[in-house]
């Protein structure tokens, strides 16, 4: 096994442990009958080329090391998709009361939205990993975002791919309007939020309702 594959384990086996966990959170709301304020969730482990390329861009060593993952903080990332401005608040809550990690920083790029558009909350966490060789203490990024948010980043993550962050001004300009519309898109879903989500909740009951009846060992016996 190289150096890397070893460096990086724990932070894939955090990466697995995490989003169990976080699309538990989901079920549980589920369970208990009330609408969950996660959508869904999504995870991975930094890709070598991009820790690479970031190490260029802060001039560390490109190297399994202590400081590469003090400064690089999202090796390990999380993603919870949220359907409305307001679950976001209530999923970082949730993250906060936990007991198996501790939060080290939070970033607010939706109040304070990057010059780029991106908007997302960000809360880097420390995440205690246990290995055959004691506790492995790592960092990750969870980043929370409404799905008009992540629908821009994923567009414009890809056009950054392309076009290596230089966008021809053509391009950024309707990539500002098309954050402008998502912003809105969130605003007016939040304004119609108590209508969706009845629908929703008629949707399920409906869907419940028709789910085939398992017979209990005594309907069973009887029959
Ligand atoms: P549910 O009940 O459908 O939410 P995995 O290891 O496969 O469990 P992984 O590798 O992170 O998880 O898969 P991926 O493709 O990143 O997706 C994780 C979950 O998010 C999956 O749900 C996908 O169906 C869901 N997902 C991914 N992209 C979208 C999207 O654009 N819209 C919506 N609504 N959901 C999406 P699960 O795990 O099957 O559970
Ligand atoms: P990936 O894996 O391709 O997503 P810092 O060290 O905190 O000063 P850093 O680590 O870049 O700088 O933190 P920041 O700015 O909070 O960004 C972390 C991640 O947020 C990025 O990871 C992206 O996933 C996302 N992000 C931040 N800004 C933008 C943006 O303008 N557009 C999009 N689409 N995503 C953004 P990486 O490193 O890009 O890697």
């Amino acid at each position: 096994m190289g150096q890397w594959d070893i460096f990086l384990s724990p932070y894939k086996q955090a990466v697995d442990e995490l989003k169990i966990k976080l699309k538990g959170m989901r079920s549980q709301f589920g369970i208990q009958g009330s609408t969950s304020p996660i959508e869904f969730v999504t995870g991975r482990v930094k890709p070598l080329a991009s820790i690479y390329d970031k190490t260029r861009e802060k001039g560390i060593p490109f190297e399994p090391s202590e400081q590469l993952a003090a400064q690089m903080q999202d090796i390990a990332g999380l993603r919870i998709m949220c359907q409305f401005v307001d679950d976001i608040s209530t999923v970082t809550k949730l993250i906060r009361q936990r007991d198996d990690l501790r939060v080290m920083e939070e970033i607010d790029y939706i109040t304070h939205k990057k010059p780029s558009g991106y908007r997302s909350y960000h809360m880097i966490v420390e995440y205690p990993v246990e290995t055959i060789n004691g506790k492995i203490n790592v960092l990750a990024e969870i980043q929370i975002r409404t799905l008009a948010m992540n629908f821009w980043a994923s567009i414009e993550h890809s056009l950054n791919y392309k076009y290596k962050g230089i966008f021809p001004e053509e391009i950024n300009n309707r990539l500002q309007r098309a954050a402008e519309a998502a912003f809105q898109l969130d605003e007016e879903m939040s304004s119609i939020r108590s209508e969706i989500q009845e629908a929703q909740a008629y949707f399920s009951e409906v869907k419940e309702a028709t789910n085939p009846k398992i017979p209990t060992k005594q309907e069973k016996e009887r029959d």
